[in-house]
Order: C-alpha cells, then structure tokens, then sequence
C-alpha cells in the first residue's frame, strides 16, 4: 500500500524538480564529507601533536633520571676518594660541590648541581620525639632567622606546624585556629614535614621569605646528626651557638675553611674563634650523608626538572631517598659546561 502510494507520489513531482532534488543530495552528501574529513584531520593533528608532546616529556624525564645516576656515580667516586685518603671529608674544594655542570647532548640540554643537604638546618628537629620542642634547635633557628632579618615568621609557628598537639605555643605560634579560617581553610600537618615546599603552607612564610630560606634549611629524617662545618652557608655558621657569632669571627671560620678543609669537628672547635661559643662537637660534623641532585633537561621548548634526595651510608652505599618533578628554580651554582 505505501509501496503504490509512494510510487504514485513521485509519479506527480516534475522532473526538472526531481533533478534539483537529486543535485542538493549530492552537495549535501559531498559536504558532508568534507566536513567530517576536516574533523578526522584536525583530530589526527592534535592527536599528533599530543603525541610529540608526551614523548617529548617522557623523554626529557628519561635523560632526567639518567643525569641522576650519573650524579650518584659522582657522590660514590667521592667516598672511594675519601676511602683511599682515609680522610672522610666533605667540603666545598670537593669536585661535586662546586658549580652547577651544563652537558649539551643531541638535542637537549641538561643540567645538574649536587647540594649537601646536612650543610642546612633540619626543620624536623626543631621537635623532639616525644612531641616537645628542642629549645637549642629553635634558638639556631631564630639566630638564622635574626641574621636573615625574617620578621614575619615565627620559629613557633613551625614548631606548631609539627608538634603533635593542637595548643599553639604562647603569643607567635599557630595551630589549626589560625589556619582554618584562611580561604580556602586547611590543618596544621602535626607531623614531620615531608617536602620542603610544604614550609610554603606555614603562616607568615612569604615566596620571599621562602626564597631566602631555601639555601639555608632543609627537610631531613629527625636527628640525623650536625650541621656539615665545611659546606654550610656563613648564615648556618654564624647561627650554631646559642648567642649568633659577630661577622668578623665568621669570616674568620670561613677563611680557614677555604683554606683547609677541617678534618675533625674537635679541632675545628679549638679554633680561638670558636673559642666560648658554648658548643659541642657532636653539633657539628666535617663528612655528609644525605645530598640533593637537581636536574633541570631543556628539550625543545620542553623543560623538566628532578630534584632527587640520595643517603650515603659510610660504607659509600647508596640509597634514593625521593625524587620530585615539581621543584623550580633549582639550579643555583654558577655553571660549568661540559664540551658537547
Ligand atoms: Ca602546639
Ligand atoms: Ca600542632
């Protein structure tokens, strides 16, 4: 029945009309085509191009992680060095210690610098185990903090940023009141920092004041040991006794130091400008354990940076404490290039 209707139906439209028809048909068709070859191009592009940009990316993290192992062969050398001299230093006239290194390779550029980490102060240790504060770390910390001239943050806020309870310490510190009514309203950790960019999260750490900071402190497992004599910064140096040293006699350490690297924290101790800083020569060390890699790869218009963590026990073994690709500004030493 539709079959003979349909039939009749046609039968009635002009045939100058069913041509016109047919012919919109075929444009419709003909566009139609074009449009979705557009798209499936337009699509494979971009499909393409997010390709090249993975592999890129995956790429610039392998040369990474490659410039990392060559860094922990550097960190190992140094310990069979020390071996062989039976003199287990760790200073700045050391080969790692020195300036960033530029290596040109292919088509990218990477760039690495070692840090001694135990050259810092340990943000951890400004707690104890049992939660209390360690009063002799806080009193290094608002030394460092007096010479730095950081007015706007307190070395309570950190130690209420750890500490186990939620009583913030008298007037300067702060504990989840303070935070809470931020926008957008977060905790105190109560814990161990894991991350020195978490020290961004404290109140009162500015980016400027966290810029100033970062060569000077750092984030280590609790009670690892002093502070590194050979490779600190003046700032870390002058900030060790309980009263800041005056400039000159820093200068004065600073100086011998450069001279000759010192071989024990006891001798170093004995030095007359040490002499009555109230001091103990398990607060101090002259060798490292713990080291930080940074490695920066330029890859086309690509950059990715490892800031890795390494342990070196003493008998040179060592072991990847953690690795972040989210750090920047990490490379700070003057360069040297190696020739490509
Ligand atoms: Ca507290
Ligand atoms: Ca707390």
């Amino acid at each position: 029945m539709i079959q003979s209707r349909s039939k009749s139906f046609s039968g009635i439209i002009p045939r100058a009309r069913q041509r016109g028809v047919a012919l919109l048909m075929v444009l419709f068709a003909f566009a139609l085509a074009s449009i979705l070859a557009t798209a499936i191009l337009s699509r494979q592009n971009l499909f393409l191009k997010k390709t090249a940009v993975i592999l890129q990316q995956s790429q610039a993290q392998e040369y990474a992680t490659a410039v990392e192992q060559f860094a922990r062969q550097i960190l190992y050398r140094d310990y069979e060095e020390d071996k062989r001299n039976n003199e287990f230093t760790d200073d700045l006239k050391e080969y790692w210690a020195g300036n960033s290194l530029i290596i040109p390779f292919g088509n990218a550029i990477l760039e690495s610098q070692i840090d001694d980490l135990q050259a810092r102060l340990n943000l951890n240790d400004i707690v104890n185990n049992d939660g209390t504060a360690n009063q002799f770390v806080i009193k290094r910390f608002k030394n460092l903090f007096e010479l730095l001239e950081i007015k706007e943050l307190t070395v309570e806020k950190i130690q209420d940023w750890i500490d186990p309870d939620s009583e913030a310490v008298n007037g300067d510190g702060g504990e989840d009141n303070l935070y809470l009514i931020k926008d957008p309203g977060y905790r105190t950790a109560n814990a161990d920092f894991q991350d020195i960019s978490e020290l961004k999260l404290v109140d009162g750490v500015t980016a400027e004041i966290y810029q100033k900071l970062l060569p000077h402190v750092t984030v280590l497992p609790r009670g690892m040991g002093g502070v590194n004599i050979n490779t600190c910064s003046k700032e870390v140096l002058q900030s060790l006794p309980p009263k800041a040293l005056d400039e000159s006699r820093v200068d004065e350490l600073v100086e011998e130091r450069s001279k000759e690297p010192i071989k024990k924290a006891q001798e170093f101790l004995a030095l007359p400008a040490w002499a009555g800083s109230g001091i103990q020569d398990k607060e101090v060390r002259v060798n490292s354990e713990f080291f930080q890699v940074s490695t920066r790869v330029t890859l086309g218009d690509r950059v990715s940076r490892l800031v890795s963590v390494f342990q070196r026990d003493k008998n040179g073994k060592l072991t990847l404490m953690s690795r972040n690709f989210g750090q920047k500004y990490i490379i700070t030493k003057q360069s040297f290039s190696l020739p490509e």
